[in-house]
């Protein structure tokens, strides 16, 4: 019966889909113009423009209490030091969560690699993260160039990386039009997969050194993307088809702007977006969990209905979603309880095993979850690898 009240809910949500409707442009953010940045010693209250690399690391003067190693404790037993971990799209919803989750256990300083400064920090203090548990470091995932950029002022902060949390994401769809990144890749592969390839790729360099006892590289993936849920069948489906469209550069140009090679759906991309997640993640996990120790993981966190991930969708959507997860498909979780979870995957001692999904049950317990058909195929992940390094410039 829930299921067929489920479905009976379909058409329209998709028909609203393809009607299309305005941009929630100014959800909740307010964005500073290109290169104007918030000068970080008035937290927040003026701006000036500057050159973007040096605001990036000023803003940590701020905010940083550099992490050192921690002494032995009253009773001599050695305690490991502050974990860092860097977590993109931290301004919102579950990336915010986990920062807040983390910073709260005392145990982690959390980096917070993000687009908008001025909205993070005002989320970091609304949510009460703790003065010095954090830095907010730029990062638009839109732009390679930045995704370089935030890795060079990471490493001039001179603190250890021992976790990297591939969260940020944008969801188009309502897009009757493909857009695209600074280098001309479709939206949500470019920032959800394509960015976050070249950020890994990078930032794997400076896990590989850390001399944290669990480092961790994980990317946030989900149910959508695998067709073996009901929810992963929900059309459209992801499909990466042939990757026809990703070895032609993605563009729209002469070529399509899906994966598949098939015309634009801004749903599809999404959802074709996380099985890249996916595949990537595997593909970390056995071309570099022996050598390097780095425990790869990816999960699905739970239907978190109430983020800005659904900012694009229409207002009825918006509307209709919490109390539809909540009491029809009971998927439902808070931005909290979400954020409790990938932080378990950060640091739970338990969850050290790379190379793993992760899911939640009803009592809220951890386990492997299995993939779907696509998003477990080896040879695919192997393609998706190796083409998506030469569309960011590493092969
Ligand atoms: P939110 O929209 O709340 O968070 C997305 C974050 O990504 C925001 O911080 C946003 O920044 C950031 N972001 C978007 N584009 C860029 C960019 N170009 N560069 C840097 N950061 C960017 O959504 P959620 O918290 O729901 O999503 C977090 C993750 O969880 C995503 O990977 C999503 O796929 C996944 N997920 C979510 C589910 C859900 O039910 N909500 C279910 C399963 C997985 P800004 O604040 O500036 O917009
Ligand atoms: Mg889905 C069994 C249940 C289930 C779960 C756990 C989700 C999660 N969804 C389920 C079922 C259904 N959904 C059913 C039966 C329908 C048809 C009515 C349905 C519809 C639906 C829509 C239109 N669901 C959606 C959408 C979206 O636009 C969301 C989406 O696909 O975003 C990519 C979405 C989601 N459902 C979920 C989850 C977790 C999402 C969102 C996000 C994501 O994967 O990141």
């Amino acid at each position: 019966m829930a299921l067929q009240a489920a479905t009976s809910f379909l058409p329209s949500a998709l028909s609203a889909r393809k009607e299309g409707a305005a941009k929630d442009s100014a959800f909740f953010g307010v964005r500073l113009a290109d290169g104007l940045k918030l000068d970080a010693t008035s937290l927040g209250l003026r701006t000036k423009r500057v050159n973007t690399s040096s605001v990036a690391i000023r803003a940590q003067a701020a905010a940083v209490s550099a992490p050192t190693a921690t002494p032995a404790s009253p009773a001599g037993k050695k305690t490991v030091r502050t974990g860092n971990a860097i977590i993109t799209g931290a301004s919102s919803g579950l990336g915010l969560a986990t920062a807040k989750a983390l910073a709260e256990s005392g145990k982690w300083h959390v980096i917070m690699a993000c687009r908008d400064y001025l909205k993070t920090a005002r989320a970091a203090r609304a949510a009460g993260m703790p003065k010095g548990s954090y830095t907010i470091v730029h990062l638009d995932l839109a732009s390679l160039d930045s995704v370089r950029q935030f890795v060079k002022n990471v490493r001039q902060l001179d603190m250890p990386i021992d976790v990297v949390v591939c969260n940020a994401a944008v969801y188009q769809p309502t897009a009757k039009e493909p857009s695209f990144t600074a280098d001309g890749f479709e939206m949500s592969v470019g920032v959800n997969h394509l960015g976050h390839f070249l950020l890994a790729r990078e930032l794997l360099e400076d896990l590989k050194a850390s001399d944290y006892p669990s480092k961790r590289l994980i990317i946030v993936g989900s149910i959508t993307g695998n067709t073996n849920t009901l929810a992963g069948n929900v059309p459209p489906k992801a499909n990466l088809g042939d990757l026809r469209g990703l070895a032609a550069g993605l563009n729209g140009v002469g070529s399509a702007a899906m994966i598949d090679g098939a015309e634009f759906d801004g749903a599809k991309a999404y959802k074709d977006s996380k099985v890249c997640n996916m595949l990537t993640m595997q593909e970390f996990h056995r071309r570099y969990h022996e050598e390097t120790g780095v425990t790869f993981a990816s999960l699905y966190p739970g239907c978190i209905a109430t983020t800005g991930l659904f900012r694009e969708h229409i207002p009825l959507f918006r509307l209709l979603f919490p109390p539809f997860q909540k009491y029809i498909t009971k998927g439902y979780v808070s931005e909290e309880e979400a954020g409790k979870r990938l932080a378990q995957v950060v640091s739970e001692p338990s969850l050290t095993k790379s190379g793993v999904y992760w899911s939640w049950n009803k009592n809220s317990a951890s386990f492997e979850n299995q993939l779907s058909e696509e998003a477990s195929d080896t040879e695919k992940a192997r393609k998706v690898w190796e083409l998506s390094e030469k569309l960011v410039g590493l092969a």
